[in-house]
């Protein structure tokens, strides 16, 4: 419905940012997001976009000590899930990353969660660092790591668009994808799919 029909140039200053696309967040896994595992195929195609160009790959990934405050027995919400250097925090097997793909990991630390990717990681750095000014974000979850790193790229004045086919939404409350997609574009984020980049 929000989305444009235009095509979009990928070019120089163009990033893709790959969020979470670990083992525990799909199908089988400790946090698995419904239809998580859809989105794989997809972002290998605009993998195959970026890497073409010569563009910069970032993937993120939730990189939680085992006491981390987000696990139920610590007294947050969720099962444990993502634990650094287990297989479960791995990247999904069928996600093609290049070679030369930046790593992102976050909540890293047992008293502090972070759901976006620019939250003490340097992120933005890095970004800087390599020219970047607008993001290309998909991956899971929307409703909360997408949701929270593509409102801190726009807060940080990075240009967004948002991988409409390539996210998926944990849902506690099952209106919470829209929503947090409704959110992303009320802030400024632009919704594309794969067949409108070229
Ligand atoms: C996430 C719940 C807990 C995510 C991370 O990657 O969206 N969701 N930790
Ligand atoms: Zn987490």
């Amino acid at each position: 419905m929000n989305t444009a029909a235009k095509t979009v140039d990928v070019q120089t200053g163009d990033a893709l940012i790959i969020v979470d696309i670990q083992n525990d967040f799909l199908p089988g896994g400790s946090l698995a997001v419904p239809g998580g595992d859809a989105v794989v195929a997809v972002l290998n195609d605009y993998i195959d976009i970026f890497e073409r160009k010569a563009l910069p790959i970032i993937a993120t990934r939730d990189w939680h000590p085992v006491n981390h405050c987000s696990f139920q027995a610590h007294g947050g919400t969720w099962p444990s899930h993502c634990v650094a250097n287990t297989h479960g925090a791995e990247f999904a097997p069928g996600l093609h990353l290049p070679p030369d793909v930046t790593i992102i990991s976050k909540a890293a630390t047992p008293e502090l969660d972070a759901y976006s990717g620019f939250q003490g990681t340097g992120l933005d750095a890095v970004l800087r660092s390599l020219g970047v000014r607008r993001v290309f974000v998909g991956g899971l979850a929307t409703d909360y790591c997408v949701l929270n790193t593509v409102l801190d790229a726009l807060e940080q004045q990075y240009h967004v668009f948002l991988l409409n086919d390539a996210v998926r939404a944990v849902n506690l409350e099952p209106d919470d994808g829209v929503r947090a997609q409704n959110t992303m574009i009320e802030q400024g984020a632009l919704p594309v799919q794969c067949r409108q980049l070229q």
